[in-house]
């Protein structure tokens, strides 16, 4: 528990007292810089001493010599840049201040820190991009960070108001300090450290308590990372609910679980050597690194950014600027044959490995296989259950898109009381009329108007989905734009996203004539209609496409049933 901070000493950044009370008063007259998500898990790692030595946001001289060095000015080993970048408009509002002072706040307008800004600068992305991560491309979560960032990175001296607020798990939140205090209480001189952004299964389990073992003064520190992780990820509340639950599996006293809040780069390499850093500073001496540490995993043409053991190379070659043991390990292997696990390099030859990729996972929890004893704990799988439903229990949105008279609406309706008939999940419909007069009765049909009616249709799809209904929308949809941003949205809370293009031409759908629109447009009483006057984007790709010209409804139900059923969605 008294390991040596990085850099000499644990840095604490949050003033107290009449100090605070005063600077609290005193910013209510600073312009407010509102902080990232990012920035919040940089600033409570800074504020805290997790990032010691650094007592701030880098300033240029410290950015260059990290980037270009992996150093701090001063010689010691840094490899990640903490920086914090602003847009044009705040540099113009700091310029006008005297003092220069900015209040960094929340979005719930905590004030978190006040920064004296005494240095504003211009990074050179590419080269960040480049001597940081190894790449350019934005498919790289740490490349597409620092392209996203504002033009400007900022520094000064940075005082802490408090720390950024997190309303769950608190007790397992420590901060350096409180991690160190508890060492202490447990006696625990020697301490390995095992970071995290995954949910932990026996392989893990069992490397750890071997990297324990093989070190036998030592116990464990599990620490996953609760920050931002690669985007993707199993969300940290399941994670942390799996890491609660592994934690009963241990040996008695033999390994304590805490939560780190880093905004992680997946810069492997450079960023297991941070990692490490970190660690030193929550008081650990050990610290294991495995296969593909901090991994981005493939560019889009399947090409590894990183080789799988280039990271525990590189926290090998500086293991002594870092002053941290690194715990080398190779992927842990099932051997069914001995019923245990062994580093894939000491399997005992001629004998079977078995082993459940990430990917692998996944699969069987959305089709609702079985995931077998060996490989993880019952209790995780019914946590993963829960969070991962199959497919069947899962989500979607039916989004059909064509012509006004194209038979959406219909077939809409059919396909409504089919699937109430035959199913559990509720089912919202969202045809064109409901909408507009419920979601977006102010609107009309400018290009503009008519992506934000799709748009907002998009986003209570998404709610809808994410409770694990049904949703059925119907609208004309002319444009991609709105038509791709609710997929997206809706991909991303989890949903599955089936587009259906109502493809009948527009000489039929003017046939029908329904509604009498057309009619209305012919004789000049409506302009602006789509597919006469105003244009419909065909989908380029919809998972159906059926043209009602000769298809009847009953026909086009059975369509679009028999594709959710080879999907998984409905039995
Ligand atoms: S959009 O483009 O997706 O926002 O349109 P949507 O919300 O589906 O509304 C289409 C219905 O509004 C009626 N209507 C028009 N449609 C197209 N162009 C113009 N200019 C227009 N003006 C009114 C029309 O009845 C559409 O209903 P459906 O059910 O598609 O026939």
């Amino acid at each position: 528990g008294n390991t040596i901070p990085h850099g000499g000493k644990l840095v604490d950044l949050l003033v107290t007292g009449d100090q605070l009370k005063e600077l609290k008063e005193q910013s209510i007259t600073f312009p407010n810089l509102l902080l990232t998500k990012k920035h919040q898990c940089d600033i409570e790692l800074l504020l805290n001493g997790g990032f010691s030595p650094l007592e701030t946001f880098m300033d240029e001289v410290t950015y260059k010599s990290v980037v270009e060095s992996m150093r701090l000015p001063n010689g010691l080993l840094w490899s990640m840049p903490i920086t914090l970048d602003v847009d044009q408009t705040t540099v113009d509002i700091i310029n006008k201040t005297t003092d220069k002072n900015l209040a960094l706040r929340d979005e719930e307008g905590n004030l978190i820190a006040v920064l004296q800004v005494s240095d504003i600068y211009k990074p050179n992305k590419e080269v960040e991009a480049q001597k940081t991560m190894g790449s350019v491309d934005p498919y790289h979560p740490g490349v597409s960070h620092i392209f996203q960032a504002k033009e400007y990175y900022i520094s000064g001296r940075l005082q802490g108001c408090q720390l950024p607020v997190h309303y769950d798990y608190q007790p397992l939140r420590r901060t350096p300090r409180e991690v160190r205090k508890m060492f202490v209480e447990n006696g625990w001189n020697n301490v390995i450290a095992f970071q995290t952004r995954n949910p932990m299964h026996r392989a893990h389990r069992e490397l750890t308590v071997r990297a324990a073992e093989l070190n036998p003064s030592c116990k464990l520190l599990i620490h996953p990372v609760v920050g931002m992780t690669k985007p993707g990820d199993i969300d940290y509340h399941t994670r942390v609910k799996c890491y609660r639950s592994i934690m009963g599996s241990y040996p008695e006293g033999l390994a304590e679980l805490s939560l780190l809040p880093l905004c992680m780069r997946m810069g492997g390499p450079r960023e297991v050597l941070w990692h490490a850093i970190i660690r030193k500073n929550f008081g650990c001496n050990h610290f294991i690194v495995g296969r593909d540490h901090a991994g981005p995993g493939e560019d889009k043409q399947g090409n590894l950014f990183y080789q799988p053991y280039e990271a525990q190379e590189m926290a090998l070659k500086y293991q002594e600027d870092l002053g941290v043991k690194i715990l080398p390990f190779q992927m842990m292997v099932f051997v069914p044959a001995h019923d245990k696990y062994y580093p894939v390099d000491q399997v005992p030859e001629g004998l079977e490995t078995a082993n459940i990729s990430g990917t692998k996972l996944r699969h069987l929890l959305r089709t609702g296989g079985e995931i077998p004893n060996w490989f993880t704990y019952s209790k995780v799988v019914e946590i993963l259950q829960q969070s991962c439903p199959p497919k069947i229990k899962q989500g979607f949105t039916l989004f059909f898109t064509g012509f006004s008279g194209s038979g959406k609406s219909t077939i809409a309706n059919a396909l409504n009381e089919a699937l109430l008939a035959d199913g559990t999940r509720s089912i919202t419909l969202l045809d064109g009329d409901v909408v507009r007069t419920f979601l977006s009765s102010e609107l009309g049909f400018s290009k503009e108007h008519r992506n934000l009616n799709i748009k907002r249709i998009g986003f209570v799809a998404s709610e809808i989905c994410k409770a694990g209904g049904i949703a059925i929308c119907a609208p004309i949809a002319p444009y991609n734009e709105s038509r791709n941003f609710s997929r997206s949205l809706i991909n991303q809370n989890g949903g599955g996203f089936i587009e259906i293009h109502i493809s009948t031409p527009i000489e039929v759908c003017e046939k029908r004539d329904r509604k009498g629109l057309y009619a209305k447009v012919r004789a000049g009483q409506l302009k602006g209609f789509t597919g006469i006057d105003d244009p419909y984007e065909v989908p380029e790709s919809p998972e159906l496409r059926i043209d009602t010209t000769h298809t009847s409804v009953k026909d086009s139900v059975n369509e679009i049933l028999s594709f959710l059923r080879k999907e998984g969605y409905i039995i």
